[in-house]
């Protein structure tokens, strides 16, 4: 009888963890292709070797890039380097990105930058909110930015218990922001197992120094958080379920469900022409190829990763980047078009696709960073 029971529920726990892995695929959405899109004039920016996770770029046409993310399960170029923060200025007809200095009195061995987002004050001062994540931790650090001195002067690192495995911010205020934590836990192994499962634990949290408060929740990974051009709706990026939330602010700062719109890929940083409206977003149309980068050379940290590696095919390392457009994501028929996309052979893994006055720039998670007509 034991045994029998024992195998009953060895038998049970097989077919849930197979079931578990098929749904995971399908939410990595492995193994897809997609056809070559293309831009003119499209280069690629010196400088940025490491990644170029996020873009934020100001009215003036100044955009910041954050660099250097060292993140558990994904490939770095520069494992010993830490972060750093680059602007281009988009009005000159070359740019090059060039790294600001960072002030004296902040740990810059530690600097891990992921998601970044500015802020104008009505005295012009812009102010940087950089996402860190120094020893494994998350922390939300603010600067501001002094353009005649090419620098950053750190104003202080924001910690709470409810930023718990913060992903990207949005700024609201000179110090308030929502911010997207794309896991509940930040443990490695219980992240993995998190993701695994399928659990929906990822939220959004508002912060203020006045009150910090959980505004929207049921995510398996929110990621790209932003905001609409009339400041009424916060745009949320599901990572894992392929989809965009549409949430309502309001003046209490509380979120709430409008819509969602479902796409066919990972969807990761979104940023919003401030003309149009239209949302902008760097895909992962297979987020397993994000994962196995470098199948030969995994650190036994990945090792869970490898447990996935089970019928990958050979040619699924290979980094796809995809840009979309959605248009009139309010309206009955969002427009979702596919402006560009590369198998790899240029740049690999787009996380963000930002646009200036008719300019595309094109940002990785660890690769390179590339500049388009469009
Ligand atoms: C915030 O405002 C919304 C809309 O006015 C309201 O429905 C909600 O109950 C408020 N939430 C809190 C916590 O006060
Ligand atoms: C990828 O995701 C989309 C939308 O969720 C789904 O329709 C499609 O079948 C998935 N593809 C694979 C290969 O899992
Ligand atoms: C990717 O596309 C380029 C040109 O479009 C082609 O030369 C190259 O062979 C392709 N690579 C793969 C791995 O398909
Ligand atoms: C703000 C930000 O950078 N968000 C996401 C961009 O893309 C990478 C790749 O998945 C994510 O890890 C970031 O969280």
């Amino acid at each position: 009888m034991g045994k029998l029971l024992a195998v009953a529920l060895v038998g049970i726990a097989a077919a849930l963890a197979a079931e578990r892995l098929l749904a995971f695929r399908n939410r990595l959405n492995a193994s897809r292709e997609v056809a070559p899109v293309s831009l003119p004039n499209c280069r690629l920016i010196k400088g940025i070797e490491a990644g170029s996770e996020d873009i934020d770029i100001l009215p003036s046409g100044l955009a910041f890039i954050s660099s250097g993310l060292k993140y558990p399960g994904l490939k770095s170029f520069a494992p010993d380097k830490p972060g750093e923060i680059f602007l281009m200025d988009l009005t000159e007809d070359n740019p090059r990105a060039a790294e600001l200095r960072i002030s004296r009195g902040f740990d810059l061995a530690s600097f891990n930058p992921h998601g970044i987002s500015t802020y104008i004050d009505r005295d012009d001062t812009v102010y940087l909110f950089v996402v860190n994540h120094p020893h494994q931790s998350s922390t939300v650090e603010l600067f501001k930015f002094v353009e005649d001195d090419n620098s950053l002067v750190h104003l202080k690192t924001i910690r709470h218990d409810l930023l718990t495995s913060v992903n990207d911010i949005v700024a609201m205020g000179p110090d308030s922001f929502y911010a997207t934590n794309d896991h509940y836990f930040s443990d490695f192994l219980l992240m993995f197992l998190e993701m695994f499962l399928g659990l929906t634990w990822s939220n959004v949290i508002y912060y203020s120094p006045k009150e910090v408060k959980e505004v929207a929740s049921g995510f398996y990974s929110a990621n790209g958080i932003n905001i609409s051009p009339d400041r009424k709706y916060i745009y949320i990026a599901d990572v894992l379920d392929h989809n965009v939330h549409v949430m309502e602010k309001h003046a209490n700062w509380s979120l709430t469900h409008v819509k969602t719109l479902q796409l066919d890929t990972l969807v990761d940083n979104l940023s919003i022409d401030p003309h149009t409206g239209d949302i902008w977003t760097g895909c992962h149309p297979d987020g397993m190829k994000l994962f196995y980068y470098d199948p030969e050379n995994l650190p036994a940290s990945e090792v869970p990763f490898g447990l996935l590696a089970m019928s990958v095919p050979e040619n699924c390392f290979v980094q796809i980047v995809l840009v979309l457009r959605i248009q009139n994501i309010l309206s009955e028929e969002p427009v979702v078009t596919r402006v560009y996309s590369d198998n790899g052979s240029v740049l690999q893994g787009s996380s963000v696709a930002s646009i200036y006055e008719g300019k595309l720039l094109i940002g990785t998670v660890f690769h390179r960073a590339l500049y388009c007509d469009l």
